[in-house]
């Protein structure tokens, strides 16, 4: 069948399309061979139809050949932090943060937008400049969305059962995102969580200190979930998201790959 590879992108909405001023409900997306098209729409589908956040009356799915290399990255590495409070793991966040190279008043900015009624439910990430704070992307309620990426379903396994974290679509996913943002040279660190209401499970994630799990970042039945990349330099924009919204990354992961943390 050749080797051409093709994502497929979906997302659902409830009330109208999102564009529409319809509450987002679901997004995803799969890197797949052309015979693994038809599972990856039915996946997709499935992950719209029986969501936490609602049923949707909106969804679009879409599909097209990867004309691009593909770069090929190992995952972060994994720690777990257990805490016993919404609390203590945004204390926790903040202080993971910093840590990265983000100073205490971006961070302070970064909550200030957070707790805005009009940043609810966006469905993509906020990119903020590191030492001012201010948001750099103009892509306002919609944000920018990080796609065409993807990590082999029977290789993520393996590394799951090897790291002891739950073999869930969930994880597979936020942990190939955090890669491949994480990777880019200008992005020093990104913060989220869930708008599911049923997971309260967030992380921050950086080249420096990997992919830092955080058990609980907000209580059950929220349904107010963030994605924030700080970003090092707001000059070269159109390039940063050029790369989160269309360059092509596949995780791979090697049993003896080398623990990239320090
Ligand atoms: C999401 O569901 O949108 C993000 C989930 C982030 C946390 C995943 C995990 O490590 O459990
Ligand atoms: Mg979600």
């Amino acid at each position: 069948m050749g080797n051409k590879i093709f994502n497929i992108r979906m997302r659902a909405a409830k009330g109208g399309p999102h564009e529409k001023g319809g509450k987002h409900i679901s997004g995803g997306e799969i890197l797949a061979n052309y015979e693994d098209i038809q599972k990856a729409v039915n996946d997709l589908v499935e992950k719209a139809l029986t969501h936490s956040r609602g049923n949707p009356d909106f969804m679009q799915i879409q599909f097209e050949e990867v004309q691009m290399p593909v770069q090929f990255l190992a995952p972060l590495s994994i720690t777990a932090n257990h805490v016993l409070s919404v609390r203590e793991g945004q204390q926790l966040a903040m202080q993971l943060l910093r840590k990265c190279g983000v100073p205490s008043p971006s961070i302070e900015k970064a909550y200030e937008l957070i707790a805005q009624p009009k940043n609810v439910g966006m469905r993509g990430a906020m990119l903020l400049h590191v030492q001012s704070g201010e948001r750099v992307d103009n892509r306002g309620e919609k944000g920018v969305r990080v796609s065409r990426m993807d990590w082999d379903a029977a290789n993520f396994e393996k590394w799951a059962i090897r790291q002891e974290m739950p073999r869930s679509a969930r994880v597979k996913e936020a942990i190939t995102l955090a890669t491949k943002v994480a990777s880019h040279p200008e992005i020093v660190a990104e913060l989220c969580w869930s708008d599911d209401p049923d997971y309260i499970t967030g992380y921050v994630a950086s080249e420096k200190i990997g992919y830092q799990r955080i058990s609980k970042l907000k209580e059950f039945g929220d349904e107010r979930g963030f994605r924030i990349f700080f970003v090092k330099d707001a000059l070269n924009l159109d390039s940063y998201i050029h790369y989160l919204e269309k360059e092509p990354t596949l995780l791979y992961w090697e049993e003896d790959d080398e623990k990239r943390i320090n």
